[in-house]
């Protein structure tokens, strides 16, 4: 079952530009940038309490970031929460009838195992279940 939010996912043109908006009117703290290949995503984490903002720059025209700022423009992307035993979750998922894009757990960033529900199956929110690596 969820534990908590983990993190909001946020679609963003350019990273270099959103992220005084964070830093330094909202004060949060900046936790640093990663370029996650698999997702075709660069992100940057602000924490907010227990939780983190996440800004994500596509890395290429095919990323599913880029379509998402393509047909909506930036904005709130997804949310995720944090989960004990992703594999487990995702079993638990399937048998109540939701659609899975990840039938196996891939490669988030801060060393997460992560998988996504499809929004169809999610009342529109894109959602991620990821589970930390300890
Ligand atoms: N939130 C809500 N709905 C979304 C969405 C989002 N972020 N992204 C796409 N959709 C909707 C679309 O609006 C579309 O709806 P309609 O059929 O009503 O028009 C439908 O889902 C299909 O979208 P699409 O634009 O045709 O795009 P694809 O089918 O190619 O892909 C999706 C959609 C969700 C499967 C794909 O974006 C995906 O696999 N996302 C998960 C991976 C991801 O986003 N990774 C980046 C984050 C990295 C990280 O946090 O580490």
């Amino acid at each position: 079952m969820v534990k908590k939010i983990n993190h909001i996912g946020i679609a963003v043109h350019s990273i270099e530009e959103s992220a005084s908006l964070y830093r330094d009117v909202y004060g949060m703290h900046d936790e640093g940038i990663e370029v996650v290949e698999e997702q075709k995503v660069k992100v940057a984490f602000f924490a907010v309490g227990e939780s983190r903002i996440e800004l994500l720059e596509p890395t290429s025209e095919d990323s599913p970031v880029a379509k998402f700022i393509a047909k909506n423009g930036p904005g709130v992307h997804h949310i995720a929460y944090e989960v004990e035993d992703v594999c487990a979750e995702i079993e638990r998922l399937k048998g109540e009838g939701i659609r899975l894009i990840d039938d196996v757990p891939r490669c988030g960033a801060h060393h997460t195992q992560i998988a996504f529900l499809h929004p169809k199956s999610s009342g529109g929110v894109l959602t991620e279940m990821c589970q930390m690596q300890h």
